[in-house]
């Protein structure tokens, strides 16, 4: 899946054009850059099939160069522009408080070309120093610097996912494997993944690895044996895959599922009692083997009940287990409702209908629209006039869509947290959402007294991506959370579970507090387009991540209880 890397490109396209000062054309490279990015059907399966020009954003020039890319990994076009600043664009203007005409200045003034001359400068000092910088700026990329860093060279879960997919499609084409399984932090549905490790069966082992070495997306073959093979892919990301013989596949799962910390607990249970667990299987010490072939099976040997994979991080799970206190996590098809849907009244890109189709395509039983107001000049928004249209159109369009429709909004909420819904609008819409966009960086207790004021207003029904955060680009607002928690669980105001790749938020550790005040959660996709819809299943995987349960999710009521459990609904 060249995905990543198409896009990449073409984002460093747009900041390269962006410092010409050419009009327009950056905007429309970045729409085009984040649609692929976004997408989860593999960019070179579209160039195959001439369906490029699908894509939002993507018209003929753009289609021509994204065929380009995918046919030889790069663009002439990028190459040319690249030549008069030759530095990893992208990779500095994902640092917030970089764009790309501070990339040049810090390429001009500090030759500072990658991430590792950008540490180095920021860390002694140098970045200040520019002028025009200063130290709020190097304040502010040293954050920035801390986010980008700890998730890079890793991948968003959301985009891992379809990746992972894509190759256990390719591999069992080959009629090769028996069976072929995402294992360790994909399958613990950890927000961003290091590598990619499968694990297979196989009855022709020696074709099954050169089949796995010569995908069509292998950039380089790291290392190629008869059990593990690597390969690095096009955009960089490393796939690892193991085979194993069927009857220990389930100590394989378990083990390369992992975390490391959950296995060594697990490790000391079993050395507890005299016993061995491995890779292989868990045995007696006279060598007999207790289980093997199915996961389940070695838990129960231990005499735990099943841990699900989003469990396993060592925070009290083992614990759990074994005193029978284990959550029953919210299951995926009991979310068939999606809270936050953008259409091109806003700033998404599909109409309503096609948003409502899509999202009965994929069997939900109800979406609210919630497009934003408008509340800047640039950003495309709704006015009060527009809204009361729109609430129309929605209730119009309910009576054919398939599914429920529900009108809804999402707010701004203003630097002092007062926000700006139209109050006599309030009965005609089922779901408030209420969103921080600007301001993220104010001191912890001016946004702990923001976001306390949205979670107190009477008309918020949904605290929208409450952090504010995009992993590997911007950490999370800082805010005092557990009373955040605290007066939204007592207000009945609920958490959004943003489940857009770059949000999750709240993530995993942030629910499991939420729910542990009594709050309510509340997925929703914050779709900009009909593919997004499918980011749903993450929003879920984060949840339960975070130890939730059905009960926990307002998304899993049938609509007219939800209504009823929303805040204005109580
Ligand atoms: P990542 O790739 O950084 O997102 O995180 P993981 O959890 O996928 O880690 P990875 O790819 O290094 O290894 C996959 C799993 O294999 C890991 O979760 C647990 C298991 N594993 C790997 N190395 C060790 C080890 O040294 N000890 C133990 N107990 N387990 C290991
Ligand atoms: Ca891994
Ligand atoms: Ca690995
Ligand atoms: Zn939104």
């Amino acid at each position: 899946m060249k995905n990543a890397l198409v896009a990449k490109i073409l984002y460093e396209v747009a900041d390269l054009l962006e410092l010409e000062g050419v009009p327009f054309k950056p905007r429309a490279y970045r729409r085009a850059a984040r649609a692929i990015e976004d997408c989860p059907t593999p960019i070179e399966d579209l160039a195959a099939e001439g369906r490029l020009t699908e894509i939002a954003g993507v018209g003929e020039a753009i289609a021509q160069k994204v065929a380009e890319i995918v046919a030889t990994g790069k663009l002439a076009y990028h190459e040319e522009l690249k030549a008069k600043l030759p530095v990893e664009l992208r990779a500095l203007t994902q640092v917030e408080g970089i764009g790309p005409k501070t990339a040049r200045l810090l390429y001009e003034e500090l030759g500072i070309r990658n991430l590792a001359d950008l540490e180095r400068a920021a860390a002694e000092g140098r970045i200040r120093s520019v002028k025009g910088l200063g130290e709020k700026t190097e304040q502010k990329i040293r954050r920035g610097l801390a986010e980008t860093r700890g998730a890079e060279k890793r991948l968003l879960l959301g985009r891992a996912w379809p990746l992972a997919r894509h190759l256990v499609e390719q591999l069992m084409a080959t009629g090769l494997y028996r069976h072929v399984e995402p294992a360790g932090s994909l399958r613990r549905g950890k927000e961003t993944v290091g590598d990619l490790d499968l694990l297979a069966v196989s009855d022709r082992p020696d074709e099954a690895m050169r089949a796995f070495c010569s995908l069509p997306d292998v950039a380089e073959v790291l290392a190629q044996g008869p059990k593990r093979s690597s390969i690095r892919l096009s955009d960089g990301f490393q796939v690892d895959l193991r085979l194993v013989p069927a009857n220990a596949f389930g100590a394989a799962l378990q083990y390369f599922t992992g975390s490391k910390e959950h296995n060594i607990r697990l490790r000391e249970r079993a050395a507890a009692r005299g016993w061995k667990l491995s890779e292989y299987g868990l045995t007696s010490a006279d060598g007999e083997v207790l289980a093997g072939e199915d996961e389940a099976g070695i838990y129960r040997a231990l005499g735990l009940a099943y841990i699900p994979p989003e469990l396993r991080e060592d925070r009290g799970e083992i614990a759990a287990s074994e005193a029978g206190t284990l959550p029953e996590l919210v299951d995926a098809r009991r979310v068939r409702c999606d809270l936050h849907v953008h259409t091109d009244s806003s700033d998404g890109e599909a109409t309503l209908l096609a948003m409502a189709r899509a999202a009965a395509e994929r069997g939900l039983r109800a979406i609210a629209i919630t497009d934003h107001l408008r509340f800047a000049q640039a950003i495309p928004g709704l006015s009060a006039d527009d809204l009361r249209r729109q609430i129309e159109e929605v209730r119009r369009r309910n009576e054919t869509a398939g599914l429920t429709l529900l009108t809804g909004v999402e707010a701004n909420i203003a630097r002092d947290g007062t926000v700006d819904v139209p109050r006599d609008l309030l009965k005609d819409l089922d779901l408030v959402i209420a969103s921080v966009h600007t301001h993220l960086r104010l001191g912890r207790k001016e946004m702990t007294d923001r976001l306390l004021r949205a979670v107190e207003d009477e008309g918020v029904d949904i605290l929208g991506h409450p952090t504010g955060r995009l992993i590997g680009e911007r950490p999370p607002c800082e805010a005092d959370w557990d009373e955040v928690f605290r007066r939204a669980a007592k207000t009945g105001t609920a958490l959004e579970v943003n489940a857009h790749p770059q949000r999750l938020d709240l993530g995993a550790e942030l629910i499991r507090r939420a729910i542990g005040f009594g709050a309510r959660l509340a997925i929703g996709t914050d779709a900009h387009d009909v593919g997004h819809l499918d980011f749903l299943e993450f929003g879920v995987i984060t949840a339960r991540r975070g130890w939730a349960t059905a009960e926990h999710i307002l998304n899993t009521l049938p609509v007219e209880d939800l209504l009823a459990a929303r805040k204005r609904g109580r």
